[in-house]
């Protein structure tokens, strides 16, 4: 992925902490003694949006909002299988909509991916080893195969600019601990499980997502096992896969509900522009950015059964 050097806005109270490829984290600055606050961060999505490991020039207007957005209601409609780290929506006016202000946990330093089809980076692996991250496949799945359940693939934490490799379920126990190992491997189906239970009935196939979890030490359970929260953004279109279930077909790369316009575009003549040039791609046509936003409007529009806006 190549990065982008763009200043992150300045937001009255609050300090930059961190710029991820296309969200900023901030925190709140103590009025009384200056310092940034360590116990909450408010998580700040633009409207970048990345195709072909580039970060585009040109932004989707109201994608920061509609995933933010997106992400909140998804939290309600986990909350009965886990916490989550949102304390309030109340955020500064200038990113009204596209902001949440969450509390600081301990992150668990693994990508938690579950996979209920076979595709990217996961596909490229059981090709060469017809496993993925430890799991066995069977023989003859294809691009977009769904598999036979849904499987726990983590990868590392890789920093900006570089790509997370993917981990035995072993490395993880190595990392975390074999308790710490299966309870978020399990979370991380069941998140999986149900945001596809939830997509099915609106015509949408979940062939992927990516989770964080936190941990949270005042919420050890009886054990004395800390309480595991869902943190950052969740089964959004910037986590996740999601295609249209009535023109899934294995065995071809799948469209992408969000990205297709853009991705199309750019990898037609019209763009003049080559994906393995190493050049930045050229900024986007005025239609493509509205098709696109639309997309993003519509699918959150399908899942949540709200009017965007
Ligand atoms: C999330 C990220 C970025 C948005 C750290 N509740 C939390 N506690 C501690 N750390 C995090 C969270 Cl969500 C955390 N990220 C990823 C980067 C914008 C989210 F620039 N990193």
């Amino acid at each position: 992925m190549t990065s982008v050097a763009t200043t992150p806005p300045a937001l009255p109270g609050f300090a930059h902490v961190y710029s991820g490829k296309v969200r900023e984290l901030y925190a709140q600055v103590d009025p009384g003694t200056g310092e940034p606050r360590e116990d909450q961060l408010l998580l700040v999505a633009s409207d970048r949006i990345s195709a072909y490991d580039f970060i585009l020039d040109t932004e989707i207007p109201d994608k920061g909002a509609v995933l933010t957005q997106l992400s909140l209601w998804w939290f309600e409609q986990l909350a009965d299988i886990l916490p989550n780290h949102v304390i309030s929506t109340d955020v500064p006016a200038a990113v009204a909509g596209r902001a949440v202000l969450v509390r600081r946990l301990q992150m668990v330093p693994v990508e938690c991916i579950g996979r209920a089809y076979l595709t990217g980076s996961g596909l490229a692996e059981y090709r060469q080893t017809s496993s993925v991250c430890g799991v066995t496949l069977p023989e003859g799945l294809e691009d977009g195969s769904r598999l036979p359940e849904p499987i726990f693939t983590p990868t590392t934490k890789a920093p900006v600019g570089e790509h997370d490799q993917p981990m035995t379920f072993a490395q993880v126990e190595a990392e975390v601990g074999a308790d710490l190992a299966s309870r978020v491997r399990d979370l991380t189906t069941a998140i999986l499980a149900r945001g596809n239970a939830v997509a099915a009935e609106r015509g949408i196939l979940l062939a992927d997502t990516k989770v964080e979890f936190g941990l949270d030490p005042a919420a050890a359970d009886e054990a004395g096992r800390p309480g595991i929260v869902l943190a950052d953004e969740v089964l959004t279109p910037d986590s996740s896969r999601f295609w249209p279930a009535d023109q899934w077909q294995p065995g071809r790369a799948q469209p992408s509900y969000d990205k297709q316009f853009v991705r199309d575009w750019l990898t037609s003549p019209a763009s003049g522009w080559d994906r393995h040039s190493g050049e930045a791609p050229p900024p986007l046509p005025e239609a493509i950015v509205e098709q696109t936003r639309a997309k993003y409007v519509e699918a959150y529009e399908a899942l949540t059964g709200r009017r965007f806006g």
